[in-house]
């Protein structure tokens, strides 16, 4: 009964939901056993044990929230860089938070729940496959049989005992012999291990500081996020096609904007966090990927920057349109 009403919430709300059982993920132990994960501080305790996080959690109720949107380009003769689709719109922890929240007062109002995305101490898409929304997909992501695999995923450790949820398994798919993302990846950052974080382009579109030569060229005009690996797959093809002008950002406006402008465009998103430097240094590695000369002036002035990153990246832009 309880599962039924999960099911019912989630066609209301528009995502996946799936329930598991909260004993500890032992087999992702050993695979992250001396391997650093960017963004995550937890040890691995905290990542693989929920009573650590929650004492009488019982059951692990999961979701997943689809962003499979592609965005009409807009052809104004503006220098636009690209965003993942993910990091278009209100920011998918808000959004992912409020459904979690809606869901518990709909449905269990007096139980103990704690609610996580993406920063929580689990690994959410361990998490997801154990609560049945999907499989793992060789570009690493989990794949429902009806989303794809381009949904954000949350979670809420909850009181209620997972017997009292009488679960129904769903079908599942599988990659099969398909091997489109690991051929596409531009930098090679996938293979059937599992994804090397340092050469994937969403990082170094995230990491700060300076980025070598041979990373920049690999951004090419992303400013931040990749989706290479997603949209190849055959299963994100039943995507909504939208417009919106965020998903191809005016670089020259980007690299113009003061804290407050940025805060008022970017601050409600998911890639706001990364803060205006960051997003500024892809726009000027972008700007020279694209060679897009009649920026000169810009990155001119860029490369007299009192930080090293924007410095940098502009005098490599100007190298890259000067062809040095
Ligand atoms: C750190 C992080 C990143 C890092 C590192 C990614 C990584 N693969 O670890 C970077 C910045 C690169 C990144 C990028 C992206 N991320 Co991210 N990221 C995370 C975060 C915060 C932690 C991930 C983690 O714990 N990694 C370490 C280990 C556990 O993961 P792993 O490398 O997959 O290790 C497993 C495999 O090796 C696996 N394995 C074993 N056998 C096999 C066999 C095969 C064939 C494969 C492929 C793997 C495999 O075993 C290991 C243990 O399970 C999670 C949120 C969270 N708290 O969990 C989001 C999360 C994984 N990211 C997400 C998303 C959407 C993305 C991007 C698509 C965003 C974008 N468009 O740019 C890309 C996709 C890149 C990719 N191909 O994975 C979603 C995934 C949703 C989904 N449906 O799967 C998550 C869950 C966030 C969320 N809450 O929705 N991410
Ligand atoms: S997100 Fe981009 S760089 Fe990272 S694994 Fe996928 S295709 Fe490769
Ligand atoms: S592109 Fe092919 S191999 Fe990669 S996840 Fe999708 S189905 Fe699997």
């Amino acid at each position: 009964m309880l599962f039924e009403k999960l099911q019912d919430f989630a066609r209301k709300e528009n995502i996946i939901a799936g329930v598991g059982k909260s004993e500890d993920f032992i087999e992702l132990r050993e695979s992250l056993k001396g391997k650093k994960v960017p963004f995550i501080d937890y040890d691995i305790d905290f990542r693989t044990r929920p009573s650590l996080t929650m004492e009488n959690v019982k059951s692990i109720v999961a979701i997943g929230l689809s962003y499979n949107v592609k965005y009409k380009f807009i052809k104004d003769g503006k220098v636009r860089g690209n965003l993942s689709s993910g990091a278009i719109g209100l920011d998918y922890h808000i959004l992912i938070e409020q459904k979690l929240k809606k869901l518990k007062d709909e449905l269990f109002k007096e139980s103990e729940c704690k609610i996580f995305c993406d920063t929580g101490p689990l690994s959410d898409r361990d998490v997801a496959i154990r609560c049945d929304l999907g499989v793992r997909g060789k570009n690493g992501s989990v794949i429902n049989k009806d989303i794809g695999g381009m949904f954000f995923i949350g979670y809420m450790l909850t009181d209620i005992e997972y017997e009292k949820w009488q679960v129904k398994k769903r079908e599942h798919i599988s990659c099969g012999s398909c091997s489109l993302c690991l051929d596409y990846c531009p930098s090679k950052a996938i293979s059937l291990k599992g994804c090397e974080y340092e050469k994937c382009i969403s990082y170094i579109t995230q990491e700060k500081g300076v980025l070598s030569k041979e990373k920049a060229s690999l951004i090419s005009k992303q400013i931040y996020g990749c989706d290479i690996c997603q949209r190849v797959c055959p299963f994100n093809k039943g995507f909504k096609f939208e417009e919106n002008e965020l998903a191809y950002p005016d670089l020259i406006e980007l690299l113009k904007m003061t804290n407050k402008e940025f805060k008022n465009v970017y601050g409600n998103t998911a890639c706001g966090w990364r803060g205006k430097r960051t997003l500024q240094r892809n726009a000027l590695i972008a700007i020279g990927n694209m060679k897009r000369r009649d920026c000169l002036e810009v990155l001119e002035t860029f490369s007299k920057s009192e930080f090293e990153d924007l410095k940098s990246a502009s005098i490599y832009a100007i190298k890259k349109i000067r062809g040095d």
